[in-house]
């Protein structure tokens, strides 16, 4: 998904996203409560929308073996979302027991400072809306399909699921110094678009990838991005694209080191990242380590 300058005025907010034209919304923010959650509509899904959602799970899921990471696929497939869209307070159940991780509706990309809070809050926003039919192999801004199938298995995972949350804790802190935009670099390039690097070989595990249907074959294999292994500072300076393949990828050797790497007070980190230059997408350095 895209970051979102969302209108901080609150109301019936207005994402604009970022390099593209201004969208009338698509979930009605006027309905949802003070931190932007919402009723998730079970009964509005249409049967044309729940047979969108099984062609979505069958072709994105048909190109993931052996190349999206075994904890996703296990996870997924514990799931059994296949049949339609699922409903968050029923897969919320079985999070809970697993993580303390709750999934809560939202109408749409919602202001920051809510989506931390909502993330320190070990609740993961997800929209409750699915994607038109035109959007099949392509949307804009994250949908029901992309928030459920891209980053929920992941959070089955408790170090995953406390990485998440150390996030949101993070992003709240880094609200009053400046560090906003080098969060946004850091969840693109791991929760995202994140490799990681295990006893088979790079796989992915970023829901940008695993819902997208062809970057996770083309992340892994094109001779044309950059695999570069996992370093805090080298992320927070790289700038990314939000409308094409990236030109690199971030590979993390595990869970436990994504968790570790973040685990510091960052303020001190910002300050350095201020007098450094951001790194183009793609432009290697002579201190990256990389992966063929
Ligand atoms: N809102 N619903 C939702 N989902 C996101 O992933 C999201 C968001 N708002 C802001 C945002 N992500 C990004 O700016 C993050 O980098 C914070
Ligand atoms: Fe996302």
């Amino acid at each position: 998904m895209t970051t979102a300058n969302v209108d901080e005025m609150g109301g019936a907010a207005k994402p604009v996203i970022y390099g593209q034209s201004e969208r009338p919304p698509r979930g009605d923010y006027s309905v949802a409560h003070a931190d932007y959650t919402c009723a998730q509509p079970m009964s509005a899904y249409t049967p044309e929308q729940h047979e969108r959602w099984r062609r979505l799970y069958a072709d994105r899921l048909q190109g993931l073996p052996g190349l999206a990471d075994e904890v996703y696929l296990a996870s997924l497939n514990d799931l059994r979302a296949q049949s339609g869209i699922p409903s968050l307070e029923y897969v919320s159940e079985s999070l809970y027991k697993a993580t303390r991780w709750q999934l809560v509706a939202v109408p749409g990309l919602i202001p920051e400072a809510a989506f931390f809070a909502l993330l320190a809050a070990r609740k993961f926003p997800v929209t409750w809306w699915l994607r038109e039919e035109a959007e099949f192999n392509y949307i804009v801004e994250p949908d029901v399909f992309h928030d459920f199938f891209g980053h929920v298995p992941l959070l089955f995972n408790p170090t995953y699921a406390d990485h998440m949350q150390a996030y949101g804790l993070g992003g709240i802190k880094a609200q009053g110094l400046g560090g906003l935009e080098y969060l946004a670099r850091l969840y693109w390039y791991t929760i995202e678009f994140g490799l990681i690097h295990t006893a088979q070989g790079l796989r992915v595990y970023g829901a940008g990838l695993l819902s997208s249907g062809t970057e996770p074959r083309y992340a892994l294999t094109n001779a044309k991005p950059k695999r570069i292994g996992f370093d805090l500072m080298r992320v927070m300076r790289s700038l990314y694209k939000i409308d094409d393949f990236q030109a690199s990828y971030f590979v993390i050797d595990s869970y436990e080191q994504l968790m570790r790497d973040t685990a510091p007070d960052f303020t001190p980190l910002y300050a350095r990242l201020r007098e450094q230059s951001d790194i183009p997408a793609g432009e290697l350095l002579l201190s990256d380590r990389l992966f063929a």
